[in-house]
């Protein structure tokens, strides 16, 4: 379906389009420990935009190097000397590319590893699933740098952990890594191997998925949670209405029927 996208014009992202749908978009500036630029926000703006029209069906988002992403480019703030008005626009733009993330309708998984940090954990907090691994840990410096966040963190960050936990990790400096991170809500899954291999395992399995359900999983779950319970379940009931009596589904529904589809069972 839809547009084509021309991948020849990203610099800072490196993007694979798999066989099965299933894209790999790799931040690639590891000599900045893939801090987050300008450059970078606009084509992570650009290519969010357009992946749910492109018949992209899940994306694995990871990193080259040791580390997932070191937040905002610390030197190219320094460096621009920016206005209060010049940085409201950077946050907008850091909006931007995060909203078309939760809000496009393609699963994203994220896959984790060394410093997710500032705006980094903003970066991954926009993913839909997260997996970390060993390697990987987790923390908001800005308090300790002079800063605030201003990539969503009060919104997502604070989503997956409580508000009370985000200020003690903003306060204190608080890392969070290992099982802790997953039982705070950082990530879904700690992983002993590669957290891409198990990123790409988790994308292929969601990539099964018709894409009007994972269209549905991927954005309006995010949207009934900004309205109100009445609202909420109005629209639910909509979009209900129109995923679950989609024609696709109906091969589905009828292997069901018949006894040839998996039964759901517990993990053995
Ligand atoms: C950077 C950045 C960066 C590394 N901006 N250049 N973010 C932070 O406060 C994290 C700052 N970074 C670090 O704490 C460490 O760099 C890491 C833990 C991520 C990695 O440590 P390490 O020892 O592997 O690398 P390094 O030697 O510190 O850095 C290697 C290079 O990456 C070096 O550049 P070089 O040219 O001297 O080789 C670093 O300057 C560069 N580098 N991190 C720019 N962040 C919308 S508001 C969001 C608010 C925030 O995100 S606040 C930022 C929080």
């Amino acid at each position: 379906m839809g547009i084509q996208i021309d991948l020849s014009r990203f610099k800072n992202l490196d993007i694979v389009a798999g066989d099965d749908g299933v894209w790999v978009v790799t931040l690639n500036r590891p000599t900045k420990r893939n801090a987050l630029d300008s450059y970078t926000i606009e084509e992570l703006v650009e290519f969010f935009a357009t992946a749910p029209r492109a018949g992209v069906r899940a994306i694995v988002l990871a990193a080259s190097g040791d580390h997932f992403c070191a937040g905002l480019d610390l030197a190219e703030h320094h460096q621009a000397d920016r206005s209060p008005s010049d940085f409201m626009h950077i946050c907008m733009r850091w909006h931007e590319a995060f909203n078309k993330m939760e809000y496009g309708g393609v699963p994203i998984i994220a896959a984790l590893k060394g410093a997710v940090v500032g705006g980094g954990l903003e970066l991954a907090s926009a993913a839909h699933v997260r997996v970390m691994d060993n390697s990987t840990y987790f923390a908001l410096p800005e308090g300790q740098r002079g800063l605030f966040t201003g990539g969503g963190a009060t919104i997502r960050v604070a989503g997956l952990v409580g508000k009370a936990r985000m200020i003690d990790m903003m306060l204190t400096g608080r890392v969070y890594q290992g099982q802790e991170a997953v039982d705070v809500g950082l990530a879904e899954y700690l992983v002993e191997g590669s957290s891409l291999d198990a990123a790409l395992t988790l994308a292929a399995k969601a990539a099964q998925n018709l894409p009007l359900s994972n269209f549905a999983i991927c954005s309006a779950i995010s949207h009934l949670g900004n309205m109100s319970a009445l609202d909420a379940s109005y629209a639910e009931a909509v979009i209900a209405g129109v995923v679950n009596t989609q024609p696709a589904a109906r091969a589905r529904l009828d292997d069901f029927i018949k006894g040839t589809a998996s039964r759901v069972r517990p993990k053995s």
